[in-house]
Formats: C-alpha cells, structure tokens, sequence
C-alpha cells in the first residue's frame, strides 16, 4: 500500500540563492547512494562515522566530474527524521549545483521523493503521530509568532492525548451497547442504556470545549476577517491607513473613492486581523463604483469582525439604521469617526452596540479602538497560542462529526431504538475521531494530508 522500500531524494531547501542547500536522501540504500556519489576528504569508515559532517565533493557518479564542494551528514536508522537510513548532503545554495547534485543522486538510485514523502515516513514508521506530522507543515507555514508557537506545541502531540482518551471512553461506550445486546432480555437494560447516554453527553461536553478551542486556533491560523464599512467619504481608508500606520488606501473628500476591496494583515495584541476597506455603501448608477458596493455587502455576510464606521458630527443616519439592521450585532463596533471636527459634545447614539470615538486624521482614540478590538473578538476568552490544542481545520472537522454521531446516538437511545442498532453511532464517532490520531485512517486521507506538503519535507 504505501512504498517504503525506495530509496528517496529531494532539495530540501527552497531553490534560490543561499548560503548552503541540502539534498536529502532516505532509505534502505541511502548510504549506497551516497557512497556513489560522494569523494570525502578522509575516506576511512567515513559512512560509520555518524552523526559527523564529512567534507568533501560531490561528483557524477558515471563520469567522475566533480559537481560541488560540500559537508555530508550520515545518519543511521533508527535516530533520523524517517527513522531510516538518512544522508544530507549541504552543497553550496544556488539551485544549479543542488539540480546537478540531485541529478547525481538519483543517477546513484534514488527516486525523487513525493510532497511531504519524508515526513509521510516519519509517520508510518511511527517516528510522529499524525498530529505531529500535520504540526510540521504548519511550522512551515506559520506566518505570525502566534501561529508559529501555535504549531511548535501542537508538535508535543497534546491533541493525540487528548483525543485518544476520548476514543477510550467512547470504546467505554461501546463495550457497554453490546453487553446490553448481549442479554436482551435483561431487565436492567432501559436504565443501562441511560446510563450509557449520560456518558455520551459527558463526552459531547469534552467535544464542545475542544470545539471552542479550535475556533481560537482558526483565529490564529486565518486570522480574523475584518471589514471597515459604512457610507462613503465617513473615513474608512482613513481608518485602514491610520491602523496599519501608513498610506496604503487612497483617501480623497470625494464619496465613493474606493471601490476594490483593500486587504491588509495587522496584529493588534497578539490578534491577527485580516483587514478590509471597502467601497462606502449606497445607491449608485456608477458601474465601478456599484460592483465594489456589492462586493463590500458580500464580504459583509462573511465577516468575522465589522467596523462600521459613522461620523461622529452626524451621528447614526436612517441610512446607517437601515444598514446595521441585517447585521450580526454580536460582531460588529460602532466608529464615529473625525471627532476632530465635531463641535457638539454629546456623544452619539450607538443603539447598544460597542462603541468608540475617534479621530483617523489626529489619531486620537485607536488606542481604545484597539481595546475595543480585542474585547469584542476575545470576549476576555481568546488562550494563548501554546494553550490551543485543536489547531487544524481538518481536526475541527473530525471532532465536530464525532459530536453529531454521538448526538445522533443520545437522540436515538431516548428514541428506544434497539442497542444493537445505537452502536453504528458510537463506532462512527469513534471512527470521527480515529481520523485525527491516525486509529482510523484511509490511504485517501493520508494522501490528501501529505499532498498539501512541500517537496523534501
Ligand atoms: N477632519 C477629519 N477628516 C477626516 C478624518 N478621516 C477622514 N477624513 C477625511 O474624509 C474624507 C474621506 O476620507 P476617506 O478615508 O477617503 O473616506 P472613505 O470612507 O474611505 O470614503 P469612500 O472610499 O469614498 O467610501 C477625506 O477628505 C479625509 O481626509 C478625520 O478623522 N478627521
Ligand atoms: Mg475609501
């Protein structure tokens, strides 16, 4: 089923200019390889030498050319990255010595390993469960400090813990539906099936906070999609550029200047957001202009976080009114915006929604938008990043499936439906579950997993 019986080879490093490059290489026939293709200055029991650096070059194994000038690791099974054999040879990083180091290699019998091949092994050979190994892209990837510490604690495998002890008790679960089939004309049977389904919706309880748990994950993987909106010319720009402290949307006194989305990322207290400014929302006969509204009232629906701004002279206008009506008044922050200009001191109306005043030409008030910000979207509730366990949308995926088949099963228990019958809910949740630590996985799953990697991870 999967092919661990090749020797595979990849650059491990991205392909540009740098000072070193490294060709990976794993196998059974690694160090056959490697003795193919590598000329160490001190030729003596070099490849018994492990965990040493070897200097010497590299050459194309049929003609003798020397390729490059290079430092070769040797790693011997079991106490690698696979778990197999590994040699790691550092040439000096411009992409055509490692194309022609590689090149060499796989001449010596390597094949070119696949997206997250090296990391595909680690897992099979059970060097890292298959949280660790999905940890691995998304250290890769992380693109803020949060995510990146997200990541690094996901690597520690809390989440597999954690979900195989739920697993356990849902097997608990299971041992107890098929005793109860096992006799079933026992007359305990009613108040043990009850019993059973206070064990499920304890368990649905534990789901549910990990469900929690992943949304502050997804926060710090996507971050948090904000949009600045509300009518033309009230300073949304002005407001985008004064956050992100420079002169990124084009401002203007004329209404309707903008009409593309303008998306930028920002960190306000360890949150990330994806911010967009958008066309100012009204009626408009002006094609451009009417495209970028409709795309601001689409983006509107989907957004995690709204700042609708207002000015602060008017106040909310029917207009306003109208618009806030069809939103979610759970995410959204009133702005009144240029209270430099103001000359009435009574502070608008915000109709119970949270609510700042402030200033994007002087400044003045961002520091309590910030606060505001963060109140609104933590609710006081957002963990740290390296308390987050449920850090990928494929988990949130797996555990959420496992919490509807174990409703499915409460449902159908209060139902009186047979216990033979209540037990495909249990092992499916189970199963849900198994996805996550590996218990349960198709070669499907794998493949779309590994498949998302990098060339030489
Ligand atoms: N006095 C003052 N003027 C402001 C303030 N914020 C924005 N303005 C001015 O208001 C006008 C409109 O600002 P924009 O930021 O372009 O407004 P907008 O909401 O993005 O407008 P559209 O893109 O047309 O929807 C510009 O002339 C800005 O200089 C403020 O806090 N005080
Ligand atoms: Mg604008």
């Amino acid at each position: 089923m999967f092919n661990m019986d090749d020797t595979i080879a990849a650059i491990s490093t991205p392909l540009g200019e740098g000072g070193v490059g490294i060709i990976r290489i794993s196998g059974k026939e690694a160090f056959k390889v490697a003795r193919k293709v590598f000329r160490p200055a001190r030729p003596k029991d070099w490849l018994k030498e492990t965990y040493r650096l070897h200097y010497g070059h590299v050459v194309d194994g049929n003609t003798g050319k020397v390729i490059d000038e290079v430092l070769v690791s040797v790693m011997k099974a079991p106490r690698t990255y696979t778990r197999e054999d590994v040699v790691e040879i550092n040439c000096h990083g411009g992409i055509v010595p490692l194309r022609e180091t590689l090149k060499a290699v796989l001449a010596a019998g390597a094949r070119p390993a696949d997206p997250g091949e090296f990391t595909k092994r680690a897992f099979l050979n059970g060097r890292l469960d298959l949280t660790q190994a999905e940890s691995v892209i998304d250290i890769i990837r992380s693109k803020t400090g949060e995510s990146l510490k997200m990541a690094v604690s996901q690597l520690e495998g809390r989440l597999s813990r954690r979900i195989r002890e739920i697993q356990d008790r849902v097997l608990g679960l299971l041992a107890g539906l098929e005793a109860a089939v096992d006799f079933p004309e026992d007359e305990i049977e009613e108040k043990e099936i009850e019993q059973l389904s206070e064990t499920a919706g304890e368990i649905i309880r534990d789901l549910d906070g990990l469900i929690d748990d992943a949304e502050t994950g997804r926060i710090y993987r996507e971050g948090i999609r904000t949009i600045i909106a509300g009518r033309p010319n009230v300073g949304k720009s002005s407001l985008l550029n004064a956050l992100l402290g420079r002169e990124r949307a084009i401002v203007t006194d004329i209404p309707g200047t903008t009409r593309d989305v303008i998306e930028e990322t920002l960190n306000i207290k360890g949150i990330p957001l994806v911010l967009m400014d958008t066309a100012g929302l009204r009626e408009t006969m002006d094609l451009v202009e009417r495209i970028g509204v409709e795309k601001a009232r689409e983006l509107l629906a989907g957004a995690d976080l709204v700042l609708f701004v207002a000015e602060a002279s008017e106040g909310l206008t029917r207009e306003d009114r109208e618009i806030l009506k069809g939103m979610d008044r759970a995410k959204t922050i009133l702005i009144f915006n240029k209270t430099d200009l103001r000359r009435d001191i009574r502070a608008p109306e915000a109709e119970g929604l949270p609510s700042v005043e402030i200033s994007a030409l002087t400044g003045e008030g961002l520091k309590a938008l910030e606060n505001k910000i963060e109140e609104v979207v933590a609710g006081g509730r957002i963990k740290s990043p390296e308390s987050v366990i449920v850090s990928s949308a494929r988990h949130e995926d797996a555990i959420r499936r496992a919490r509807k088949h174990m409703e499915d099963f409460m449902a159908s228990a209060a139902a009186g439906i047979p216990a033979d019958l209540l037990s495909i809910d249990v092992r499916s949740s189970w199963e849900a579950l198994g996805e996550i630590t590996g218990t349960t996985l198709t070669e499907d799953l794998l493949e779309r997993i590994f498949n998302d990697f990098c060339i030489g991870k």
